[in-house]
Parts: structure tokens; sequence; C-alpha cells
């Protein structure tokens, strides 16, 4: 086994310095480029009132999906639904990424589902949570993400932190253990409905060692969706643009279009809002 197939079974995570080329990056700022005007123009629609977003994509069940941050309707939080509208993205860049997952696991993925994270300057900040409970509508019920970061990730401007072992930190501490392709892995309490519906309790939190993930554009993180995470609010003057895929084990089954059928149909419910710094995560 290699240190990387090691550090990932321990810890969840691994960081590849310059995991993408100089030609893929390229390849993706042009496809953010096309993208992120795409959800500008939707947003500002909608704040001149021609639509509200829940209602457009009951209809538009095929278009990007954006979504606002809580504090501005007119500032991009997040677009998703990456591959169904970029060809790059579906054929250049989705497809290695699922060589990477291979060589790492050994085992073939399929995507579940992508998003953007603007991350504006002011925006953010994603509280502590683990990316499983929101995908619990669907089969699988292990996941790994690829995050892929535009821009240079900063304390500033809102890096990404991850527990750096909470298996270790919170050993016998009798939180509940699932069974997953990747062995016992837990569920941690988390807090249901308000405005902090999802995130990792406080107290939990306390007992976690973090570390921050300080990156350069190429970059990536490979984690899966047990290992907690947050990010800060962006305090500085400039975006930081994160790009996150989302696999399945291939013996799953292929959820991307169920779940963004499920996502179009129901856009203002809560449980696809975890720990995000939007409208929909305040109600339940
Ligand atoms: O983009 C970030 O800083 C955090 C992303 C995240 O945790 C999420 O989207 O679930």
């Amino acid at each position: 086994m290699s240190d990387q197939q090691q550090k990932f079974i321990e810890q969840g995570y691994i960081v590849l310095e310059k995991g993408l080329d100089a030609t893929d990056m390229g390849l993706l700022e042009q496809s953010n480029a096309q993208l992120y005007q795409q959800a500008q123009a939707l947003l500002e629609d909608a704040v001149a009132g021609q639509y509200t977003l829940s209602n457009y994509y009951k209809e538009a069940a095929d278009d990007l999906i954006v979504v606002p941050e809580i504090d501005n309707p007119t500032k991009v939080c997040r677009y998703e639904y990456i591959r169904a509208c970029n060809q790059s993205v579906r054929e250049h860049l989705v497809p290695k990424l699922q060589q990477y997952i291979k060589g790492l696991t050994g085992v073939d993925f399929v995507l579940f589902k992508d998003k953007c994270n603007a991350k504006n300057p002011g925006g953010g900040a994603f509280e502590p949570h683990q990316d499983v409970i929101a995908y619990n509508k669907f089969k699988p019920n292990y996941h790994i993400t690829v995050a892929i970061f535009l821009d240079e990730s900063t304390k500033e401007n809102g890096c990404l932190h991850f527990a750096k072992n909470y298996r270790a930190d919170l050993a016998g501490k009798g939180i509940n253990r699932f069974t997953t392709p990747a062995g016992e892995l837990q569920v941690l309490p988390s807090d249901s409905g308000g405005s902090k519906n999802g995130n990792i309790t406080d107290e939990i939190c306390q007992q976690i060692n973090w570390q921050e993930i300080l990156a350069k554009p190429g970059d990536i993180v490979i984690f899966d969706s047990y290992v907690p995470h947050y990010s800060n609010k962006n305090e500085s003057k400039y975006p930081r643009r994160a790009m996150f895929f989302t696999f399945n084990a291939k013996s799953d089954g292929d959820f991307y279009q169920a779940y963004y059928q499920m996502k179009h149909a129901e856009f203002d419910n809560p449980a696809f809002h975890i720990a995000t710094p939007t409208a929909h995560s305040q109600t339940l």
C-alpha cells in the first residue's frame, strides 16, 4: 500500500499538490467563466422578479443550479450540475478524476454530484459538517470528493479545515458507527433544523483537532464523506473559488441524474443545504 493510500484510510483525506496541471486548470477556468456568468444571470433575473428560483427549477429541470449567499440574493454562493452543463468537464475532467480515485482505492467510482463554491468577498462560512448527512436520501453511504482550488486558498479568504484524525479524537465516546465500504465510520451528532441545520454540535467540534489546508491553484484534496470539515468567511477582497466533484462506488449505482432531478424539484429542501451560508439552511 502506498503512503497516500495509507494516509487516506487513516485520515479520510489527502492533499495532492499540483494534482492538476496547467492545461487542466486552463480548461477549468474557461468552464468556470461560462458557468459563473450563467449563474449570475439566473440570479439577476430572479432578483428582477422574473421568477423565484424554487419555481424556476421546477420547470427548468436541465438548467444549471445556482444558490445565492444568505446576505445577498445577487451574490453567487455556489453553482451545481456542472457535468451536465459543461462538455469539457464531462469529457475531460470527470474521467481523469475517476482514474485518480481508482488509483487510490482500486475501485470504480461514478459521479454523484458536483459544485463550485464561489466564495466571493464576504461570503462563506461553511460550518463544521460531514457531507454524508446531506446525501442520505440516496443509496450510497460512502462517497469520495475531489476538491479543486481555482484560487490560492488562504487563512484570510476562508481556506478549508479538516479534522486531522477525528476517529482518534473521539474514540471511546460511544458515537454511532456505520458499516461502509471503507470500514466502520462515525456519523457525529449534529444540529437538526433552524440556522444550524447539519452543523456538528459545538461540544463535538471542540474535541476535534483541526488542520487548515492552504492550497495553490491546481492543488487538490481528496476526502471521504465522513471526514468533518469547515471553512470561515472570505475576509479578502477577491473570490476564493473551489470546485467539488463527489463520487460513489459504481457498484452502488449511478445517482447523478436522480440527485439533480430531486434538487431541481425541491430546491428549497434544507436537506440540500447542510451547513451552507444560504437562506435555505435557515428553515426546516
Ligand atoms: O468551499 C468551502 O469552503 C467549503 C465547502 C464545503 O464544505 C461544502 O460545500 O460542503
